[in-house]
């Protein structure tokens, strides 16, 4: 199957009471867990963009106030009518519940996340959010709370960028607790900028004073996380064991290194 957007891919299922109904079915608890999962969602959309090769950094931004900005240098989510729905294809993203992926769930070697399919829940679980859209010369806005659309997708002006940026505030109503852990989210980016070889991952926490930047950027990959599990260990050897291959049309890439400790620790994803 073609990796370009076609609107009439995107399978259509149901509103987004559903999630509001019952938030632990989308995104596992509504405690600290599910608060930091509506970051890994939205990550997630950018870092599938990267996988398809359109983008090389995201910057994730936790605001004053614990709203949270992750920005894209992608392709920008489609904006075009989608045709069964009659509306722009970044409003049926953010505003319809989707099974299985753009694709009917298909068409990826690796992903962190559900191809798009977490856009509406994080969407519907915010007091409000914001995207906008740079793509093909302009600069496009849409603001939904609590998942229903209360500004339509309009052009806000000019811009030579590319890529997606989504402002989001988790909703009080919903979580428990609104409070991001700038560590949390450091450990996962961290994480996931491993898990996707020359991705740069940008944190900054805006909410003190002193503004806070992390950058995570390996051209290793899994080999360079291994070096950084092993960091404060006594290696056995300095080549990191590494292999990779497809069988039945599974990826699977392996990294390891020996330590003189007694305790094996296997980490998969
Ligand atoms: C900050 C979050 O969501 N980036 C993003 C999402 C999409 C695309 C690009 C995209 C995908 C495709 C074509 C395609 C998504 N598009 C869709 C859908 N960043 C973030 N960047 N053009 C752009 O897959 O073919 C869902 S997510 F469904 F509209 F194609």
């Amino acid at each position: 199957m073609s990796d370009n957007y076609s609107a009439d891919q995107i399978q259509i299922l149901e509103g987004l009471e559903a999630v509001r109904k019952r938030p632990g079915m989308y995104i596992g608890s509504t405690s600290s867990k599910g608060l930091h999962h509506l970051v890994y969602e939205i990550v997630d959309n950018a870092v599938d963009e990267a996988l398809a090769g359109y983008c090389d950094t995201i910057t994730v931004t936790i605001n004053k106030g614990d709203s949270i900005t992750v920005v894209d240098n992608g392709r920008g989510i489609p904006v075009d009518i989608q045709e069964k729905a009659g509306r722009p294809a970044v409003e049926v993203v953010f505003t319809i519940l989707h099974a299985g992926g753009k694709f009917g769930g298909g068409g990826y070697k690796v992903s962190g996340g559900l191809h798009g399919v977490g856009a509406s829940v994080v969407n519907a679980l915010s007091e409000w959010l914001e995207v906008v859209v740079y793509k093909d010369g302009k600069k496009y806005k849409q603001r939904y709370e609590r998942g229903k659309v209360v500004q339509d997708l309009e052009v806000i002006g000019k811009t030579d960028k590319r890529g997606t940026k989504v402002t989001f505030l988790p909703d009080k109503e919903i979580f428990e607790d609104t409070v991001y852990d700038f560590d949390i989210l450091k450990e996962r980016l961290r994480e996931t900028a491993f898990l996707t070889k020359g991705l740069k991952i940008i944190l900054i926490d805006e909410r003190q004073e002193k503004r806070v930047e992390r950058i995570f950027h390996y051209e290793g990959g899994i080999k360079e996380y291994v070096e950084y599990v092993n960091r404060n260990q006594d290696v056995l050897y300095p080549q990191i064991i590494y292999c990779e291959g497809t069988k039945d049309n599974v990826y699977v890439e392996v990294a390891m290194q020996h330590n003189s400790s007694y305790t094996e620790n296997t980490y998969s994803f």
